[in-house]
């Protein structure tokens, strides 16, 4: 039978497949043991949640005397159990339905044996029984306490390696502020408010400081960068913009800040000044004029000569400028002003000229 080709092809398919799974399980049982602890937990936990979401169920679904007699054994059935067991795991999740069909029959153990006498399915399933996890505060093959022990690891102020879980190193990562091997020490810009072998606090510094031994700005070791010691040896804000060169462009005023400053372009008008907008102007811009303590534009065109002097040429004032236009009927050629050709009547219009000058009829 098996020495036909395509059943031949089948079957080394078939054990080829399950070469591949083979090898895949070998790789995934070394891969990661925190991942199989993480695993465990959401199956435990769904289970929790399959457990109150069926509490109000029984066989049925309705609700008659004999059902209600009924509803004490649903409580405990197998039923009940295989309900919960199904909503273990997301159809698509391998290693959580692989682990839920590996260790199928503890369940059932659990649910008929043991769940008065151990009542956290977490510890009983995933610790004491596949031993994928270890206790809070353990980490490692052999469940070993976190450092600074496990009921406070990494003395309450960072997170244990592998907590939880068979893998990692039991090493810390301390929370924001602290650091070292027991998360006791602060960080540059935090500092001591409590202290012992067992226990530290590290509140941040005041903001002038770069390292300190309090809370207040006559507490820093060093002043931050943009603030100085005044004679009260407290740190205060730097003005960079009351220094005689100031720090910003020919045309941009200086804004100081706590601690820093910035620079702001100045209004258009001006030409240099001290602040924002046109009352604040050390000279105007060309093209406008001081009136009344503001850069106003001139009209060049409302002065004495007359600055678009060509024949058939209009004065146009801009803001800050003016423009020479030719007037209307008049277009410019060579920097003169001449006169436009008059559209011709039912003449065929060039292609290019129907595009861009829209047709007058006289
Ligand atoms: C360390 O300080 C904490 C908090 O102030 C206190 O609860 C603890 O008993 C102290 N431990 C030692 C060894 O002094
Ligand atoms: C003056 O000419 C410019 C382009 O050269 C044009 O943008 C502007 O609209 C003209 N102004 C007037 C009032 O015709
Ligand atoms: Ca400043």
């Amino acid at each position: 039978m098996l020495s036909t080709g395509p059943e031949l092809r089948l079957l080394r398919r078939l054990l080829s497949c399950v070469t591949l799974v083979l090898l895949f399980q070998a790789t995934d049982a070394k891969r990661d043991l925190k991942s199989a602890c993480t695993t465990c937990q959401k199956i435990t936990d769904n289970f929790n949640k399959g457990f109150d979401r069926t509490a109000k169920q029984n066989f049925g679904g309705g609700n008659t005397a004999w059902e209600e007699r009924k509803l004490s054994k649903y409580e405990t059935s197998e039923i009940r159990l295989v309900e919960i067991v199904e909503g273990l795991c997301d159809s698509s999740s391998f290693e959580c339905n692989h682990m839920v069909e590996e260790h199928e029959e503890h369940f059932e153990t659990w649910w008929f044996k043991r769940k008065t006498k151990h009542p956290d399915l977490h510890k009983w399933f995933c610790v004491e029984t596949i031993k994928v996890c270890c206790p809070k505060g353990t980490f490692g093959p052999d469940c070993n306490a976190c450092v600074g022990g496990s009921e406070r690891p990494c003395h309450g102020n960072g997170m244990c390696d592998g907590d939880g879980s068979r893998g990692g190193d039991g090493q810390c990562s301390c929370d924001h502020g602290y650091k070292g091997e027991f998360c006791l020490d602060c960080i540059d810009g935090y500092f001591n408010e409590v202290r012992n072998d067992t226990f530290s606090l590290c509140t941040e510094c005041h903001s002038s400081c770069k390292t300190c031994t309090g809370g207040t700005n006559q507490d820093c070791d060093e002043c931050k960068e943009g603030w100085e010691e005044d004679d009260q040896e407290a740190c205060v804000d730097v003005n960079e913009c009351s220094k005689d060169s100031s720090p910003c462009e020919e045309d941009q005023y200086c804004l100081n800040t706590e601690g820093s400053y910035s620079c702001k372009a100045c209004d258009k008008v001006c030409s240099g000044c001290t602040g924002a907008g046109p009352d604040n102007c050390q000279a105007c811009a060309s093209g406008y004029q001081l009136t009344e303590g503001t850069c106003t534009d001139i009209d060049e065109c409302f002065e004495q000569e007359s600055v678009c002097a060509k024949e058939h040429q209009e004065c146009v004032n801009t803001k800050g400028s003016y423009m020479c236009n030719c007037s209307s009927g008049y277009e410019e050629q060579d920097g003169e002003c001449v006169q436009m050709p008059q559209p011709e009547k039912e003449e065929e219009p060039e292609p290019s000229e129907t595009t861009t000058t829209p047709h007058t009829e006289f």
